[in-house]
């Protein structure tokens, strides 16, 4: 946005600065892609992919009834994940909104038989459980006339360009004013869909982020556009990447900001429900990439996709399961820490908090391991499940540990207590 606001610097609040802190130390969320798509079981993007008409699909509402929806049991599901927020899609790309809005009846307390705010009532259950609301939103839309230009995604859908851009702009804004005044505290809005229109498009990005913060200060701005941090933000966030790394291919220019970090991550192949796509990561994978992202300095939101009915699949909730059962006993080497002293290497990554260092051992083939820690500023090392000591001895620029034999658990960790 190249308006007179991009001049002026955005001064984060105190609060929002606090937030962020804490918003780091949260290190694990639940990402949620549920919508009317869910019921076509084969991912969000189905409308897209299969050149649905768009009025045909905006049908598909009249029969969304998620009969076995329970915001208590979805949330404490996430609680047993160990995850400490949730982000849930209030609107994706097909323009659907999930959540009461007067700005347009295409919704689901307007348009669907359900007729409840599912939003509201996750809103609800997160704020009494202690669960952090975060709030996916898409700043492209595949229904609305006024979406204009129509970009790479969504053509073929029977939509009319009629080029009314600013009806658009402040159909979002009125959208984001309910969004973070009907549902209490938000800890993030989260963009996406940026990719859709060409980089020099005008978002007018400032004028939302500046919005909304002028409603909540202490709100989250980030945005899945995978470029450098824009003015105004207050996150970063890699979809399917380690930040800095550009596995996804979205971006070749995917700078690491001063900014906290996240990377978002799907269990299967989609975003979406899908019926067909049962190919779930293990629960290693998971573990193994949620303790990498916390040796890149980053959290991890780990996505599912409920069911049309309410239901999170049962695979997903064993995984989560499987991810709170070892966050219980391994939490206090990834919560509140951030990336380590040591860069991440093949064998595993390192976290810190306060004096202690803990090295998170994911692949190692030898039963001994050379950190570039000087021996002087070490008090000890030890195993963290059970305190036992670990030998090591000194070289000028580091410590060899002696580990008696090659590690086999999911994450081996020590913890190094430093002087
Ligand atoms: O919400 C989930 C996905 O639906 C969404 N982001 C996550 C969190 C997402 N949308 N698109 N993508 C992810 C990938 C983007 C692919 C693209 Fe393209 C490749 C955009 C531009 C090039 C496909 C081909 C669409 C336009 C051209």
């Amino acid at each position: 946005y190249s308006g007179a606001l991009a001049q002026e610097n955005y001064i984060p609040t105190a609060e929002n600065l606090k937030n962020r802190e804490e918003f780091q130390d949260m290190k694990f969320g639940v990402f949620i892609h549920w919508g009317i798509y869910s019921m076509m079981a084969d991912g969000e993007w189905i409308m897209n992919n299969k050149n649905l008409n768009y009025k045909e699909y905006a049908l598909l509402a009249q029969g969304f009834y998620p009969s076995a929806f329970d915001a208590a049991k979805w949330v404490s599901d996430v609680k047993a994940s160990g995850a400490k927020y949730i982000c849930i899609t209030s609107r994706h790309h097909d323009g659907f909104s999930m959540f009461g809005t007067k700005q347009s009846p295409y919704n689901i307390v307007d348009a669907t038989p359900f007729k409840r705010d599912i939003i509201k009532e996750l809103a609800e259950e997160c704020h009494k459980q202690g669960i952090k609301l975060h709030f996916y939103y898409s700043i492209l839309d595949w229904s609305r006339d006024d979406y204009f230009p129509i970009g790479r995604s969504g053509r073929g859908v029977g939509r009319i360009n009629k080029g009314e851009w600013k009806t658009y702009h402040n159909f979002m804004l009125n959208q984001l004013t309910e969004l973070l005044t009907n549902y209490g505290e938000i800890g993030a809005i989260w963009f996406d869909g940026m990719w859709d229109q060409p980089e020099d498009f005008d978002w007018k990005l400032r004028e939302i982020y500046d919005h909304i913060h002028s409603i909540q200060p202490g709100c989250l701005i980030i945005n899945n556009h995978h470029l450098a941090p824009i003015e105004g933000e207050d996150g970063q966030t890699f979809e399917k990447d380690l930040p800095g790394q550009n596995q996804s291919g979205y971006s070749s220019t995917a700078t690491v900001g001063k900014l906290p970090l996240e990377t978002c991550e799907t269990m299967n192949h989609t975003w979406g429900y899908s019926i067909t796509d049962k190919d779930y990561k293990s629960e290693k994978e998971l573990i193994h990439y949620l303790v990498k992202a916390a040796g890149n300095n980053a959290n991890l939101l780990m996505n599912v996709g409920p069911r049309p009915n309410g239901e999170f699949p049962d695979i997903a909730i064993e995984r989560y399961l499987a991810i709170g059962r070892w966050l219980n006993e391994y939490g206090e080497s990834i919560y509140g820490t951030r990336g380590g002293i040591i860069e991440p290497r093949d064998w595993g990554v390192t976290t810190q908090k306060g004096n202690k260092i803990y090295v998170h051992i994911l692949n190692l083939e030898d039963d001994a391991l050379y950190l570039p820690i000087q021996g002087k500023m070490i008090a000890s090392v030890k195993q963290f499940i059970d305190g036992k000591p670990i030998k090591f001895t000194t070289s000028e620029k580091g410590i060899l540990l002696n580990l008696n034999s090659k590690p086999d658990a999911i994450d081996y960790v020590l913890e190094i207590d430093m002087k």
